[in-house]
């Protein structure tokens, strides 16, 4: 399989997590979104959307949405409960990761780390983001002050989902100082076997 990716991007590392823990093997295809790599004719032919990551089958299917990549490689894995409440608890914090986390934490962090012009439109943003951004935190700290992972006992794909940015908020300003429950899920989610680094680019 191959991984259409940006190296520093936070959807494409949960890709990039996933297949460590999983042991597998892909090729790994870099595109630089600074240079509007995935905004080209042929990358939209494979993702009409023009985002990364996407998975690429060896059969040429195409799958974009690092969630969705998430699901269709922890199927029959460990990281996917079978439980079926259990399997749905996942998917809610993944769909929370998608809606309440990842479009306040990450686009902060992506405008201040890419150097993009700081208009006064997105001065205003960055302020209406940081409430939205801690407002999640505060989510997480509570379920993580009496919960070692997000469902169940061991680490599933919501935890992949959610440590992707949650582990370089501070690039976006994000102070996890007062945060203790989350810093503690995050080394823990960093001393898995198998862990890989989001500088760990192949
Ligand atoms: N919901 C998507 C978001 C993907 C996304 O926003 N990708 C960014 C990089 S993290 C991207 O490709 N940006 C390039 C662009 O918009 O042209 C996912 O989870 O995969």
């Amino acid at each position: 399989m191959r991984l259409h990716d940006d190296p520093c991007s936070g959807n494409g590392y949960k890709v990039r997590l996933i297949l460590a823990h999983l042991g597998q093997s892909f090729d790994y295809v870099r595109l630089d979104i600074d240079r509007a790599e995935t905004r080209t004719p042929e990358f939209l032919a494979k993702n009409p959307n023009g985002r990364i990551p996407l998975l690429e089958l060896d059969d040429g299917r195409l799958l974009p949405e690092s969630n969705a990549i998430l699901h269709y490689l922890a199927e029959g894995s460990r990281f996917l409960p079978v439980d079926r409440f259990a399997h749905a608890q996942v998917l809610q914090w993944m769909f929370f990761e998608q809606y309440s986390h990842e479009p306040n934490i990450a686009t902060v962090r992506f405008w201040l780390t890419h150097g993009v012009d700081m208009t006064p439109w997105r001065e205003e943003a960055v302020v209406q983001k940081r409430v939205g951004g801690y407002a999640a935190l505060d989510v997480m700290e509570g379920h993580l002050s009496l919960n070692r992972y997000f469902v169940g006992d061991a680490m599933t794909i919501a935890d992949i989902a959610l440590y992707a940015y949650t582990h370089v908020a501070h690039e976006g300003g994000f102070d996890l100082c007062g945060y203790p429950s989350i810093m503690a899920w995050v080394n823990r989610v960093a001393a898995e076997p198998g862990h890989v680094l989001i500088t760990d680019v192949p």
